[in-house]
């Protein structure tokens, strides 16, 4: 397994839109396994493939404390959602930074697995959060720009702070 590199934001590769996934392959898995353990070590609690520069629709997601509920979602698209509430994100390609977005509270997703076999997953909770959040990078949008331009120049002004100083 590989740790993979996370693009950070404003990287322009963080805007491009993945492409449909058309075979599941072991090519697939292993990108899928270093995803997972790119996230685990992170950490977070989702990671998708655009984030690792590479721009296919493929997300994981693991909201357990134990690392032992992997969920792998290959091609997701949403076939339902239900109501709206605010709550506080993060993402690992804007380090340092929580803001508050406004997500559906239930929602129910296809996809395939990792055995290219088509499921339906109904989540709620920090699993719809993660869910929305990870399939907003696969159309090349990262959180923040759910923001207003004032606050989105100053995340840009805070994160270019920070690097300069840890460079
Ligand atoms: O997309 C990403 O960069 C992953 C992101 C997912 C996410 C978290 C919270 C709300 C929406 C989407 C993260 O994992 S940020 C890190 C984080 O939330 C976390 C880290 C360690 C333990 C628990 C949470
Ligand atoms: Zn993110």
């Amino acid at each position: 397994m590989a740790l993979l590199k996370i693009l950070q934001y404003p990287d322009e590769r963080l805007h491009k839109v993945a492409k449909k996934v058309q075979a599941v392959t072991d090519d697939t898995r292993k990108l899928i396994r270093d995803m997972a353990e790119t996230m685990y070590a992170a950490p977070g609690v989702g990671l998708a493939a655009t984030q690792v520069d590479v721009h296919e629709r493929i997300i994981v997601v693991d909201i357990s404390d134990m690392h032992d509920d992997l969920v792998v979602l290959i091609n997701p698209e949403l076939v339902a959602s239900n109501g709206g509430r605010e709550h506080e994100e993060g993402c690992l390609s804007v380090p340092g930074i929580y803001e508050n977005v406004r997500r559906a509270e239930q929602i129910t997703v296809r996809a395939l697995n990792e055995q290219g076999e088509t499921f339906t997953l109904e989540a709620d909770g920090l699993l719809a959060i993660c869910i929305q959040h990870e399939m907003d990078h696969l159309e090349g949008k990262v959180f923040v720009e759910y923001l207003s331009p004032l606050k989105q120049s100053r995340i840009r002004a805070k994160l270019k702070k920070h690097r300069r100083e840890t460079l």
